[in-house]
């Protein structure tokens, strides 16, 4: 199972999420290996990027993940859409606007995680999370979206994107919402055993708007 993470942006150091990612590279998950892999935060290389994981990992489960600083817990995203909307340059200084992800590609595409189910796993593990409607217009939905396009005719491989919270002293600079580092590891290592061990998703209520 292939796990990604971004590289930082946006002038920051660290980036959260391939922080917890690295931490889990080579473990084992429900009998099955966890690759990992570190894309970069520009709209020109990290798809690239991410179809070099795949050819090599050719994983069962993607578990994409990024940064959402200022949100609170684990954002278990259920759409990609075909587009993009830069609200900043990206780390090559690009700043695409109003372009689709994949030209002649459609509008979206839900993950194929298991989201509901992982909400109930983290919940029960006493970890901030909820179901999300939008993963931005930046580069993690582009990833995603990418992602679900690669796979689009591979519907075994479960695939799907979570954004994770700043770190706690970044939270604390930024006065938003943060969650320790092992804490967002435990959660991406549970929102994978859930993918690996369930068939299909459960029914509950997804908690919020956004
Ligand atoms: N978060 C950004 C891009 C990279 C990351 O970690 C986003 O949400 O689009």
């Amino acid at each position: 199972m292939l796990l990604t993470g971004f590289e930082p942006f946006a002038g920051e150091t660290v980036n959260p999420s391939w922080q917890a990612v690295r931490l889990l590279d080579g473990t084992l998950v429900e009998g099955h290996r966890v690759a990992v892999a570190e894309l970069p935060c520009a709209f020109k290389e990290s798809l690239p990027a991410l179809r070099r994981a795949l050819r090599k990992h050719e994983p069962r489960v993607v578990v994409a993940t990024g940064l959402a600083g200022g949100r609170e817990g684990i954002s278990l995203e259920r759409i990609a859409i075909n587009v993009v909307d830069a609200r900043i340059p990206d780390n090559a200084g690009a700043q695409p606007i109003d372009v689709p992800v994949v030209r002649t590609g459609p509008a979206a595409y839900f993950s194929t995680l298991p989201v509901k189910a992982s909400l109930q796993a983290l919940l029960a593990a006493r970890i901030p999370a909820h179901v999300s409607q939008t993963a931005g217009t930046y580069v993690c939905n582009q990833v995603f979206y990418g992602l679900m396009h690669a796979l689009r005719h591979r519907p075994a491989t479960r695939a799907g994107f979570v954004h994770v919270p700043w770190l706690p002293d970044q939270a604390r600079a930024h006065r938003q919402p943060g969650m320790p580092l092992e804490q967002t590891v435990r959660a991406l290592e549970i929102i994978v055993r859930t993918a690996l061990a369930t068939t299909g998703d459960i029914r509950m209520a997804g908690g919020r708007e956004a």
